[in-house]
């Protein structure tokens, strides 16, 4: 828990192990490197005889060698999760089939949620334990929505239509915002996500007013 994440959703926990992943490599890697940059700092100190600048030379080469060691197997662990994580954003088929589709709009400087049933709202309310599927684009620039604590975003992209989906298994209210600079309005262009239980989405969702067609 690094920054606080507050959901149990498996994508959510699997984001969560993949930062944890890079933190610790890159502070192994820090360590190495730092290391690495003190012993030669003393070892090579300045000196006037001929050998010790033979010496030095010489071993710029088993440094470069070293370093391309160590940046090869750091890319080579990597790349089996980061290939992995790309299948993370994608919906499962049961999301797809069985999930709650909601069309996302963001615009400058504000993000418009649309439901099954035509209605629109600025917020974002769903139940909780549901597979939610949101169909994101954008009317003007390139926005970014973003559930921080649920680690999901997607860009918001004008002309296309980007799908992320998330499944927030506890109730809540959590901030969703752009995460992409799109203006001088960009800073002010959140608003929040309600996850409701099942029972209480429902009757919320069975009163809403439906948007004339
Ligand atoms: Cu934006």
């Amino acid at each position: 828990m690094l920054y606080g994440l507050a959901s149990a959703a498996p994508t959510t926990a699997t984001w969560q192990s993949l930062f944890n992943l890079y933190v610790e490599l890159g502070t192994v890697a820090g360590v190495v490197v730092i290391a690495w940059l003190l012993y030669y700092l003393v070892k090579y100190r300045a000196r006037s005889s001929m050998a010790a600048k033979v010496e030095a030379k010489e071993e710029t080469w088993k440094g470069a060698v070293a370093t391309l060691a160590v940046t090869g197997t750091v890319l080579f662990i990597v790349q089996f999760q980061t290939f992995a994580s790309f299948g993370l954003i994608v919906p499962p088929p049961q999301a797809l089939t069985s999930g709650l589709h909601i069309s996302v709009v963001g615009r400058q400087w504000s993000w418009t949620f649309i439901y099954p049933n035509g209605y629109s709202s600025g917020n974002l309310t769903v139940p909780a334990g549901q597979d939610v599927v949101l169909n994101v684009t954008s009317r003007d620039v390139t926005h970014s929505i973003f559930i921080p604590s649920l680690a999901v975003g997607i860009d918001a992209t004008p002309g296309r239509n980007n799908v992320i989906w998330f499944n927030q298994p506890q109730t809540g209210t959590f901030v969703i915002r752009c995460r992409e600079l799109c203006g001088i309005g960009h800073a002010g262009m959140f608003t929040k996500l309600v996850v409701l239980t099942p029972s209480a989405y429902q009757s919320w969702y069975s009163k809403l007013g439906v948007a004339k067609a």
